[in-house]
C-alpha cells in the first residue's frame, strides 16, 4: 500500500467525483453518495473539506486536530494495514464495506472501514455556513416525513443524545420517506439499505474536549449552528 497517498488534494476530489458519477452512470448503479467516495480502489484519508478553525467556536480547531489527524487518520491507517496483501486491497471502499459487513472474521477490516466512511460523511455533514433552514425541496421531504423541520429536528436531537455509548445519529431516506435513525460503533446507514442524508457523530472523541459529558449542548449547537442542509439535499438528489 506504499503508491497510496495518505491525503488528497482538492484536484483529486474533483476528479475522483467525476470518475465516481461516470461509474455509476455507466453501471447503472447508484454509489451512496457516491459523489464523496473513490470509484477506484484504495483507502485515503480524504481532505477536509474546511479549514480546522472554522466550525469554531461550535467545535474547536484542537477537537478537529485530534479527531481527524488522529481517529480518522487511524482508521484509514489500520484499513490500509488490514487490506493489504488481500483482494479486499483492489476494491473501492463502499464495496469493502458491502463485501464485509457482517461476515465473521472480518470484523475489525469492517470496523475501520466503515469508520473511514463515516467520518468522511460526518465533516461534509457539517459547514460553517450550517444550520438554519434547509433549501426548499428538502424542506417539503422533511414537512412530508416528520409534519415539521422542529419534529425532525427534536427527533434527531433524541436520536444523538440517546444512542447509548458510541455511535451515530443520521438523517435518511428509505422508500421515499426521510427517517431519522442511530447506529452503534462503526455501522453504517450504507449497508443497511438506507439512503444517509447527513449525520452527527457522537462518539466522545468528537465533544469531550469541547463539551466533556454535555453531548446535548454538542448536538443542539450542531444542530443549529452547522448541520449541512445543502449537503443532505445534494444527497438526496444524487
Ligand atoms: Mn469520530
Amino acid at each position: 500500500m506504499s503508491a497510496t497517498p495518505l491525503t488528497s488534494s482538492p484536484q483529486g476530489w474533483t476528479r475522483r467525483r467525476f470518475l465516481g458519477a461516470a461509474a455509476a452512470l455507466g453501471a447503472g448503479l447508484a454509489l451512496e453518495p457516491g459523489r464523496l467516495f473513490a470509484a477506484e480502489a484504495g483507502i485515503r484519508l480524504e481532505a477536509l473539506p474546511w479549514p480546522e478553525t472554522a466550525l469554531e467556536p461550535v467545535i474547536s480547531a484542537r477537537t478537529i486536530a485530534f479527531h481527524y489527524g488522529k481517529h480518522h487518520a487511524g482508521y484509514v491507517a489500520n484499513t490500509q494495514r488490514l487490506i493489504a496483501g488481500t483482494p479486499y486491497a483492489a476494491m473501492p471502499l463502499e464495496r469493502i464495506l458491502r463485501e464485509t459487513a457482517g461476515r465473521p472474521g472480518q470484523e475489525a477490516l469492517f470496523n475501520n472501514a466503515a469508520q473511514v466512511w463515516n467520518h468522511t460523511f460526518y465533516w461534509n455533514s457539517l459547514s460553517p455556513q450550517g444550520g438554519g433552514k434547509p433549501p426548499a425541496p428538502l424542506r417539503k421531504r422533511i414537512e412530508d416525513s416528520f409534519g415539521s423541520l422542529e419534529s425532525c429536528l427534536r427527533e434527531l436531537a433524541e436520536a444523538a443524545v440517546g444512542r447509548f455509548a458510541s455511535g451515530w445519529a443520521w438523517l435518511v431516506e428509505e422508500g421515499g420517506r426521510l427517517r431519522v435513525v442511530d447506529t452503534p460503533n462503526a455501522e453504517t446507514p450504507l449497508t443497511r439499505g438506507w439512503r444517509p442524508l447527513l449525520t452527527i457523530d457522537v462518539w466522545e472523541h468528537a465533544y469531550y474536549l469541547d463539551y466533556q459529558n454535555r453531548r446535548a449542548d454538542y448536538v443542539a449547537a450542531v444542530l443549529e449552528k452547522l448541520i449541512h442542509w445543502d449537503f443532505a439535499a445534494r444527497n438526496l438528489e444524487g
